[in-house]
């Protein structure tokens, strides 16, 4: 008989066009040699060029979603991604709770890149009383370090500035995603900052100027959660993650006629 793998819970939306969402997390978990599973906080109806609209799921849904997978497979890390409304957000955290899950990281989806608000101002108030708290890790990029902290991010000092606030806020341990910052001079690095208990970490990796980066974020939420249900510490999942989540934007394919998908590829 082969080894129970390490098995790891999405909690996030439905991108059907499989580049972000619960569809790219799945693929995410068992690329690293995970079992996935996912529980849809909302069917969102988009592609590569754009979001049209979503169908988000009631708190109950998610329930009857997660409890079964918990009670019968045991989850070893979890991560969320879209959660929509304040309803589901305190189902999740009473799901969390209850269950006593660890290894959790939250993505604080704001807003699709094509500017789709995938949450609501009640939401993003939830969010942050009701997960930070209980997360690991929190992976804002720089659109939503803004958004959830009221600043304007323009230089490493505002970026300290945020993790301290998003701190302040009740999280643990932040991750602020350079991917955003305008890159200038002739090196060009997207440098991401890992606040991780007293220490902060520079995590730098090549800027690839391309568009193919839909699906990122949910991608490098993921990769960190199955490194962390795989016995990795913090700091070693995000150093591994942000590694593969360059090399999959390294080697995207071209896929569709907008932001392509990256290559979520077997390590
Ligand atoms: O990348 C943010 C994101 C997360 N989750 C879902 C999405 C998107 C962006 O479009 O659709 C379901």
């Amino acid at each position: 008989m082969t080894e129970r793998p390490k098995i790891c819970l999405s909690i996030a939306g439905l991108d059907p066009s499989g580049g972000a969402g619960v569809l790219a997390d799945i693929k995410t978990f068992q690329a690293f040699g995970c079992y996935g599973a996912a529980a849809v906080t909302s069917v969102t109806f988009q592609n590569t060029t754009g979001v049209f609209g979503a169908v988000h799921q009631t708190a109950d849904s998610v329930r009857q979603q997660v409890q079964p997978v918990i009670d019968d497979l045991g989850i070893d890390a979890l991560k969320t991604g879209m959660l929509p409304t304040r309803e589901v957000i305190e189902e999740t955290e009473r799901l969390i709770r209850d269950n006593d899950l660890m290894n959790f990281v939250v993505d604080p989806v704001v807003r699709s890149t094509s500017g789709y608000d995938l949450i609501d101002g009640e939401a993003m108030r939830s969010l942050i009383e009701l997960l930070f708290p209980l997360a690991d890790l929190i992976t804002p990029n720089i659109p939503e370090a803004e958004r959830i902290t009221g600043i304007a991010i323009e230089s490493e000092e505002d970026v300290v500035t945020a993790a301290e606030l998003m701190r302040e806020m009740g999280a643990q341990n932040v991750l602020i995603k350079g991917g955003h910052f305008q890159n200038s001079g002739s090196e060009k690095l997207a440098i991401d900052h890992l606040f991780l208990n007293d220490e902060v970490h520079k995590i730098a990796g090549t800027y690839h100027k391309t568009t193919s980066t839909h699906g990122t974020g949910c991608v490098l939420s993921a990769a960190i959660a199955a490194n962390l249900a795989l016995g990795q510490s913090l700091l070693e999942a995000v150093t591994t993650s942000k590694q593969y989540v360059n090399e999959a934007i390294r080697t995207a394919p071209k896929i569709g006629h907008g932001h392509s998908p990256i290559n979520i590829k077997t390590i």
